[in-house]
């Protein structure tokens, strides 16, 4: 004889039940238990639907972060063979525009966004100085912790902490200016891969080029480099990017 168990509920046991009185039994209980039965059922689907939204937000989140780590570690040349030695970044020694030393060790316990430009510069590094503002104010808006931003002189000769400071009023408040002897500020812009063409003695006043990268290099707060933002980061781009990383930390 066939046993009904479509009608029962979960986990009900029925295996011994042979006689036709526990049977009469049985169906009295789940004719009391089936609007339960339904009721859980409804309750398990929300909780079902729930839970698995909230998995789906929580993989793509994490997968999200995993690809944004893996970004970080691929920009630093680290690879799946090990950790080699970061492609930019390292011991450098400046002093900022108070005349205080400045150094690698200074970017610790801070994310920080560098920046090589010049005084003297016409448009590019102004335009670029005015983003690095725009994204502060961004991540100041959304409640990220401070950055802490860094314009490095590419041109030492003519680029004192005088000048730098008066410079740096003109942009976002906060901005580091800092700048070093012209062997220091070679030394930096090495460290990150910055092309230094800058001319050593100069003549006062006599007019020369200065070439210098367009990246904000991104450093985490133990000082090692994330990533170099470019012009493709422009705007909002460049906010959403350091955000990611910053949420990946
Ligand atoms: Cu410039």
């Amino acid at each position: 004889k066939k046993k009904q168990y479509s009608r029962l509920p979960l986990g009900m046991e029925v295996e011994n039940k042979t006689n036709n009185e526990d049977n009469i039994e049985i169906a009295k209980k789940q004719a009391k238990r089936g609007p339960d039965f339904e009721f859980a059922t409804w309750k398990g689907l929300v909780l079902l639907a729930v839970v698995g939204v909230s998995l789906f937000g929580f993989f793509r989140y994490e997968k999200k972060r995993l690809e944004t780590v893996k970004e970080a570690d691929s920009n630093r040349g680290k690879t799946s063979k090990g950790y080699g030695k970061p492609l930019i970044g390292g011991a450098f020694e400046l002093i900022d525009t108070n005349k205080e030393k400045f150094t690698q060790d200074n970017l610790k316990g801070h994310w920080s966004l560098v920046y090589f430009g010049f005084t003297h510069c016409p448009d590019i590094c102004p335009e670029e100085l005015d983003q690095l503002g725009e994204w502060l104010d961004i991540l100041k808006a959304k409640n990220y912790p401070d950055i802490q931003s860094i314009f490095i002189t590419c041109d030492p000769n003519r680029d004192t902490p005088e000048v730098i400071k008066n410079y740096l009023e003109e942009f976002h408040e906060g901005i580091i200016g800092l700048t070093g002897t012209h062997e220091q500020v070679k030394h930096a812009c090495k460290q990150y891969r910055v092309y230094f063409s800058t001319p050593k003695d100069v003549p006062k006043g006599e007019d020369y080029l200065v070439d210098h990268s367009i990246f904000f290099y991104l450093m985490d707060p133990q000082g090692e480099f994330v990533q170099a933002l470019g012009r493709q980061y422009d705007g909002e781009a460049g906010a959403a990017k350091i955000m990611d990383h910053i949420d990946a930390y």
